[in-house]
């Protein structure tokens, strides 16, 4: 397992990459140009500024998070082939600056949803949160409003200009059944799936957050089932997964781990963060630590561990303890301490083989 952690970018993320250096264990940083818009080519020079920074700081750039789909793609609008045109050059230069994994998602409109940003937990740390009786009545433009007004910084996901011709947005979509999404997801990844595989790259897609249709609009990377059908779309290994625990937790009949063991080699970054569900559909971003939320974060790592995984993982989403001003989702320290949390189950696990090992060498003298 290659650890790494989201970093937004200089001018972009409150935290030196030096404090990052800090943590055990991490290797890697996982960014983005977040300032180019969906559906533009990433310049190659500036790609390479972010390698240098990120060299000075002995950390690669293996993974970046995420090259966004421009609407008309999900859309299936005949303007797409100009926007897949600009993906696949973005790939080739971002193979160019040595990137191995690409993570993106499906989701039409909003990538991640939640009703709250900063909702109090019983230890006085706040998280993101998700009621479930809100979002029922909620006009999505109000929302963003509220969202947007909550951030001083950019909010990946919540981009301004994706944003901001929303109900626009919606007509669209209003036409667009989920099988519509399927058809034109395949469409997309005829287009570029050979292009990574030329290049040496993975793509990654990540799981809709809720992994549930919310504002009416279609979702379809929610489940074992769903995430079968898109594997076998283009049934290659550089099509493949950023399995995320909390996005797909979020509905409790998943089984995270379970997914694990079945896809495998198809899982090229990990996403590990817990959450807590409760009957109403409601959900809060908790600790890592298992008994803390209802995704049993141990048994994850065990299914990891198990399968040998050596992709990429990430602590994905924190909370905001200890008085941290930061990014909603993204503070230094409760990441810091999810990294350590999946490092002390990973060691054990490592541990006990290798003793296991021993002990039935020494059994057969
Ligand atoms: C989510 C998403 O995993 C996460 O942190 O908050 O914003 C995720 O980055 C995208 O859905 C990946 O494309
Ligand atoms: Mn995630």
């Amino acid at each position: 397992m290659k650890m790494t952690f989201r970093w937004f970018g200089e001018g972009n993320d409150l935290i030196p990459l030096e404090h990052v250096k800090q943590i055990p264990g991490v290797e890697g940083i996982v960014w983005a140009l977040h300032d180019i818009p969906a559906g533009e080519e990433w310049p190659l020079d500036r790609i390479m500024e972010v390698k240098e920074l990120a060299n000075q700081h002995g950390f690669h750039i293996d993974v970046v998070e995420s090259v966004n789909v421009h609407e008309d793609i999900k859309l299936g609008l005949p303007t797409r082939d100009r926007y897949i045109a600009n993906y696949k050059r973005t790939i080739e230069k971002l193979a160019q600056a040595g990137v191995k994994v690409i993570c993106y998602n499906f989701m039409p409109v909003f990538d991640w949803t939640r009703t709250d940003l900063f909702k109090e937990l019983e230890d006085g740390s706040t998280a993101l949160f998700f009621e479930n009786a809100k979002i029922k009545d909620l006009d999505p433009v109000e929302l963003v409003k509220e969202i947007a007004g909550n951030s001083t910084l950019t909010m990946p996901g919540w981009e301004p200009e994706r944003l901001q011709s929303l109900s626009k947005l919606f007509e669209q979509y209003k036409y667009v059944t989920e099988e519509d999404l399927w058809v034109n997801l395949q469409y997309f990844l005829e287009e570029i799936i050979p292009v990574a595989e030329e290049n040496d790259i993975k793509m990654a897609i990540h799981p809709d957050d809720p992994p549930f249709s919310v504002f009416g609009l279609p979702r379809i990377i929610i489940n074992k089932e769903n995430i079968h059908r898109f594997l076998k779309l283009v049934d290659r290994p550089a099509n493949g997964l950023t399995l995320c625990s909390g996005s797909l937790g979020a509905n409790p009949t998943n089984d995270v781990a379970e997914m694990i063991r079945e896809f495998a080699c198809r899982i090229h970054f990990a996403h590990i963060r817990n959450v807590k569900t409760y009957d109403n559909g409601d959900f809060i971003e908790t600790s890592h630590r298992s008994s803390d939320g209802t995704v049993d974060i141990l048994e994850i790592m065990k299914a990891y561990h198990e399968i040998g995984f050596t992709g990429y993982a990430r602590p994905d989403h924190g909370r905001h303890i200890w008085g941290e001003k930061c990014r909603p989702g993204y503070g230094l320290y409760d990441r810091g301490l999810g990294i350590m949390y999946l490092w002390g189950i990973w060691d054990l696990l490592e541990r006990t083989k290798k003793e296991e090992a021993l002990c039935y060498q020494s059994m057969k003298i």
